[in-house]
């Protein structure tokens, strides 16, 4: 094991021992969602993989250690922290490490954490992926990435259309990411369960989409899969109230001129203004919808 991850006791021993253990984010704490929410969202889903039966395992940077497996404590210092926690992807990696800061790990590095300490799954809201607008901007995230080159499977609610659903899941297809709907062929789009896209496969029960990946890492294929599970149907919000939404935070960041690693967190900041709150109460349920389901997996992995 290498000197810069240190894996909780608890996570540890699940570990030591074979049993289930998911892995969980960071950056949706301090730039998803706003304090308190954000904490006690990320306590509830824990507690949710748990019930599920599965020990949880929450990733983050904190004072230069990789961690898998936080305290409650340290998920409220993340929480309440919020913006002023640096946003850590794949790049950042080094120099926080290196000066001992603290960091909240997106997609990308809660993949990497995880796949340095063993674990096999991970849920979470949303990934980050190919922007509206990349063809100019180039803004395409590291997320995509990490799915093509490190063996996690990620449950996520699929993609919200701050992004361009289209060239994600291209960028997916080129990069061998299987992407699973589960019971559903259709794109799930976050906030809603329908999106217009197609999915790669339909997977209906956690065994067969355990089954899937134990095929992927058995056979050495590289990278994750994505696993899209809609949101319930009575939390999913009106498509025409999300998506006029959505097109006004976007414009809004074209004129401020929002670039880079702000993108994501501004776009979710002002989707929850625009709605009244309602896009992050969605948010939750959708995120405790797939800690179920990826608790299930890795019960079945
Ligand atoms: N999408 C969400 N909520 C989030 C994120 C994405 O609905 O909190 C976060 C995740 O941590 C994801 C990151 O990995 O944003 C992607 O950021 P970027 O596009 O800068 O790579
Ligand atoms: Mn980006």
């Amino acid at each position: 094991m290498n000197k810069y991850l240190e894996i909780s006791p608890e996570v540890s021993a699940a570990l030591a021992a074979g049993k289930p253990v998911v892995a969980l984010e960071s950056t949706i704490i301090s730039h998803g969602m706003p304090w308190p929410q954000n904490a006690q969202t990320a306590l509830n889903v824990e507690r949710i993989v748990r019930e599920n039966g599965a020990v949880p395992a929450t990733v983050a940077i904190i004072g230069g250690k990789l961690k898998a497996g936080l305290s409650k404590e340290e998920i409220e210092y993340l929480g309440q922290k919020g913006y002023d926690v640096i946003k850590a992807s794949r790049r950042d990696l080094p120099v926080l490490v290196a000066r001992g800061d603290d960091g909240a790990t997106t997609v990308a590095t809660t993949m990497i954490v995880a796949a340095m300490a063993g674990i096999r799954v991970f849920a979470t809201g949303g990934i980050g992926g190919v922007h509206r607008g990349a063809e100019v901007t180039m803004d395409i995230s590291a997320d995509l990435e990490e799915l093509a080159q490190t063996p996690v499977l990620v449950v996520c609610a699929g993609a919200k259309s701050i992004l361009d659903l289209g060239l994600t899941l291209e960028y997916l297809e080129t990069k061998g990411v299987p992407v699973i709907g589960y019971g559903t062929s259709e794109l799930p789009a976050f906030y809603t369960r329908k999106s217009g896209f197609g999915v790669d496969y339909r997977l209906d029960t956690p065994q067969e989409v355990a089954a899937a990946f134990r095929a992927k890492l058995e056979m050495g294929l590289k990278g994750g899969m994505l696993v899209t599970n809609p949101i319930p149907e009575e939390y999913s919000m009106d498509p025409d109230v999300i998506n006029r939404a959505i097109d006004a935070a976007v414009a809004e960041a074209n004129e401020k001129g929002i670039k880079g690693k702000q993108t994501t967190p501004f776009l979710l900041a002002k989707i929850k203004d625009i709605t009244g709150g309602d896009s992050l109460a969605s948010n939750i349920r959708l995120v405790y919808n797939n800690a179920a389901l990826a608790a299930q997996v890795a019960a079945s992995l």
